[in-house]
């Protein structure tokens, strides 16, 4: 009844850089159809305790058919099917290299999970529309922080979707964006030095579109985080990190703007993505600093996305990053990784228009969890090697 799809390496089409990808051997793509759910089988790894952190080569999926993705949960196991610790997964990116970000022509971030969100989803009236024959470039790196030696390790990575077509109702569709504060393929992140560090990116969306839910990722010492309209002044969104006793920076709360049908922005308007930090020690903080925002919108009117560009320098330098340089990706790769906090606990407000416009969890670029990677910094709990910030990370993913 599991129909096994084996995703192709070569998959990818003719404007995707000329890179070999060795998946074959590692990914499996099976359909559930009775539970609605596409599982990307991903292993085995040998993961002995205390070894260094594995990163599979990555991987390319190509997608079945026309589907909604409403959500994702995540789960290891041994290659006999038992259950292990999710410890062992560092985190995991999923990036749609045929389709652009909405702030910039680079491969869109699609979602980032990690420890910090094993499940996530949205109500069906929501969802994130995925096409047949798609390309999914999936980035995963295992861990073994724990206390065993454990071998012959898999991810089983599950979508949940509906298919087009399908059911009484049409999904709204919506769609991730991931965007930061520092170039959109260069390093993700920058010296904070003693004192007072601000930094700013304007940018400009592709579509005119709503802003249905918000999140954000940054660093020890931060202070707050915006995304203001630079051509109105308007300030659409800001957030002050959650802090724990020890001050380090947990979080960013997310908002949502369902009740308002979302926050409006325009291709013909400027926005401006802005971080600043406090740095109270007399050296620069050991986790360098970051800036992302991350969520959900919804396209306005009839509207469509923008088609990517697959000659533009950006997009094909990205793409050539990703894929050929993952160590760079993940410091935080964003691609969604690290990022915002996607929504959780989004709750759909009943009735009204506004109930269809939910943002979708766990996608989004939001990078967020993508985190294994966080950074020494925002990890309370040590974490050694997490990303490597300091170098070099450029953004991969993300996604994170
Ligand atoms: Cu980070």
């Amino acid at each position: 009844m599991l129909s096994a799809l084996v995703a192709g390496a070569a998959a990818c089409g003719p404007e995707a850089p000329a890179v070999t990808v060795d998946s074959d051997d590692y990914l499996t793509l099976i359909d559930h159809p009775s539970e609605e759910t596409l599982e990307f089988v991903i292993g085995p790894v040998d993961l002995p305790l205390g070894g260094p952190h594995i990163r599979l080569p990555m991987q390319w999926a190509k997608l079945p058919f026309d589907a909604y993705m409403h959500g994702f949960e995540w789960e290891m196991r041994d290659g006999s099917g038992q259950l292990l610790p999710p410890e062992l997964l560092h985190h995991v990116n999923l990036i749609d290299p045929d389709n652009r970000e909405l702030f910039s022509p680079i491969s869109r971030r699609l979602l980032a999970a990690g420890r910090e969100n094993q499940k996530e989803g949205v109500p069906k009236v929501v969802g994130l529309p995925l096409e047949e024959g798609g390309r999914l470039l999936i980035a995963t790196m295992f861990a073994n922080p724990g206390d065993a030696d454990y071998e012959d390790v898999y991810l089983h990575f599950k979508i949940r979707y509906s298919r087009a077509g399908e059911g009484l109702i049409t999904p709204k569709a919506v769609y991730p964006f991931y965007v930061d504060v520092m170039s959109f393929t260069g390093v993700k992140d920058f010296e904070v030095p003693p004192g007072h560090t601000e930094r700013s990116r304007i940018v400009r969306p592709g579509v005119d579109a709503r802003i249905l839910g918000i999140g954000g990722h940054v660093h020890d010492y931060a202070t707050e985080l915006r995304f203001e309209d630079a051509t109105t002044g308007e300030v659409l969104w800001r957030a002050e990190p959650e802090v724990n006793e020890a001050g380090r920076v947990v979080g960013v709360p997310s908002s949502k703007f369902l009740l308002q049908l979302g926050k409006k922005i325009y291709k013909d308007h400027e926005y401006r993505v802005v971080v600043e930090y406090e740095n109270p020690l007399d050296v620069p903080a050991p986790g360098m600093g970051m800036g992302a925002i991350g969520g959900i919108v919804a396209i306005m009117g009839d509207a469509e996305w923008p088609a990517y560009d697959p000659n533009d320098p950006d997009y094909v330098l990205d793409l050539n990053n990703t894929i050929t340089a993952p160590d760079r990706m993940e410091g935080h790769g964003h691609g969604g990784g690290h990022g915002a906090k996607p929504m959780e606990g989004m709750d759909m407000p009943a009735g009204e228009g506004a109930a269809a416009e939910g943002p979708e969890g766990g996608a989004a670029g939001a990078e967020g969890a993508a985190a294994g990677e966080e950074t020494e910094g925002h990890h309370p709990e040590p974490e050694a090697e997490g990303h490597q910030h300091g170098g070099s990370e450029d953004d991969g993913e993300g996604n994170g």
